[in-house]
């Protein structure tokens, strides 16, 4: 582990810490999340959980999230699983040490390809993609929502970003490419929580098993920019690619750690929220009868939405942005002191020291969100989020190391789901209840939905 864990003996704990072995009572490699907010529920804003020789803070509070999102004191720190991603993202911008020079470089390339003109540029391609899962939905039946909300964001991605198709809707299982991507996700899961000793008894099979997903990943991002050095810059706009070939700012290495990081954060999360979103809808009809007046107000009698059209959808966002708030698909990131300081006025740090911020607790703070079970995408009003202190709601993460990718999210996620609302009914499993699946990020596991045309 590189830095150390601050000062914890003020710090609430579990009440069953178990000698040597530490906070496992009730806990599974398969949920951390999940279990640490159950465990982090009733200790406050600020807790610790030890795994044998290793001890973690989490933060739970609104008010110390909202402290650890200075950045003249705090910065990102690569944590956990987020820093066994190394192995897959190298210096790409998602998984870069902040003094690395090439995230500022990669960084400044970058930005251009996620300004408001450049969505414009992107937003017949998403159409394109959104009629794709149009065509496999007009067939009516049950459908398999988190997959298919998989297939329309990685074939988004694939082919907005890198001019890449995958298929994905001529398939009758996900790409390979998925399949690999779930694999070592939840392998560098796994790593990043469990003991090291246990790692080593994991054994071989598992650890090959992840070798040869990561190696196949490299293979498609090889694929991808193979094709596109073969068919020249794309003709009609620059997409991603493009720009960081024309920079000449990066190394190849660096391309292919931003291709495969692009990739992978460009499509998990976001398909991640729409299913959390289509879950919600699926059981409160009010809301889906609010999104349907102000679909028809703003598209009209079109078929497909424009560009502007899309961003008009305020309330449609809205849902999205409660969904995001009470599962955020990324749902934490860690935060390190830039030099010694003390955390709410109690909790010294040394330099570069951190704390892990879970959102999924920060999010249903009871100070600042009554009643947090219950999902009302008015919370999203303007006079509400006016009314809130600032950096309580950070599905995106903060500062500079915040998500590049948001506005492209919220435009891609916003038609998708408008589009949906408008063209099918969607009947639940009545006998469906919640669960969620975690591979770093999180998503409705076994979740289906009866669609028909309207
Ligand atoms: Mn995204 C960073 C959440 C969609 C590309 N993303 C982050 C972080 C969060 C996050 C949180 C910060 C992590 C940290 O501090 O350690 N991202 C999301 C969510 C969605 C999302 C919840 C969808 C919903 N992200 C996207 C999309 C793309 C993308 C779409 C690309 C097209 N995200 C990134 C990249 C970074 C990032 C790249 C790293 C940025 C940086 O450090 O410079």
């Amino acid at each position: 582990m590189a830095a150390p864990v601050m000062d914890t003996s003020a710090i609430p704990r579990p009440r069953w810490r178990v000698p040597l072995l530490g906070d496992v009572i009730g806990t599974s490699l398969r949920t951390p999340v999940q279990d640490t907010m159950r465990q982090g529920r009733d200790l406050g804003p600020i807790f610790t959980r030890r795994f044998l020789d290793r001890e973690i803070v989490f933060i739970g509070g609104a008010g110390l999230t909202a402290e650890l999102a200075d950045e003249k004191r705090f910065a990102k720190h690569l944590a956990l699983g987020v820093e066994e991603l190394r192995v897959i993202g190298g210096d790409g911008l998602f998984t870069a040490y902040n003094e690395e020079p090439n995230w500022k470089t990669a960084h400044d390339v970058l930005m251009p390809a996620f300004t408001q003109s450049a969505m414009r540029a992107y937003h017949p391609a998403m159409v394109d993609v959104v009629q794709e899962l149009v065509g496999k939905w007009d067939r009516g039946g049950v459908v398999d929502v988190s997959a298919d909300m998989t297939n329309l964001t990685l074939e988004t991605i694939g082919r907005v970003g890198f001019g890449y198709p995958f298929d994905s809707f001529r398939r009758s299982e996900a790409h390979p490419f998925v399949r690999a991507m779930i694999g070592s996700l939840r392998h560098a899961q796994r790593k990043g929580f469990q003991f090291p000793l246990v790692a080593r008894l994991f054994g071989r099979g598992a650890e090959e098993r992840y070798r040869a997903d990561v190696a196949y990943l490299a293979e498609v991002v090889d694929e991808v920019i193979r094709a596109r050095v073969a068919s020249g810059p794309s003709a009609d706009r620059i997409d991603l690619l493009d720009l960081m070939l024309a920079s000449g700012a990066l190394d190849e290495v660096n391309v292919r750690n931003q291709v495969i990081t692009f990739l992978i954060a460009g499509h998990e999360t976001t398909s991640g929220a729409l299913s959390f979103a289509l879950y919600y809808l699926s059981r409160n009809p009010s809301v889906v009868e609010k999104a349907r007046e102000e679909i028809d107000a703003v598209w009209g009698g079109a078929e497909v939405p424009a560009f502007e059209q899309v961003t008009k959808l305020r309330y449609v966002r809205r849902i999205l942005d409660e969904a995001l708030r009470l599962w955020p698909t990324a749902p934490g990131y860690a935060r390190e002191a830039k030099a010694d300081t003390v955390l709410g006025e109690r909790y010294p740090m040394k330099a570069g020291q951190w704390a892990l911020v879970l959102l999924p607790l920060v999010h249903r703070d009871p100070s600042v969100w009554p009643d947090p079970e219950r999902f009302d995408p008015d919370r999203f009003a303007p006079d509400q989020v006016r009314a809130r202190p600032g950096h309580v709601y950070k599905p995106f993460g903060t500062g500079e190391r915040a998500c590049i990718g948001r506005q492209f999210a919220l435009h891609e996620a916003t038609l998708a789901l408008a589009t949906v609302l408008r063209r099918y009914n969607l009947t639940p499993d009545p006998g469906y209840r919640l669960q969620i699946t975690e591979m770093l990020t999180l998503k409705p596991a076994g979740f289906t939905l009866t669609i028909h045309r309207r």
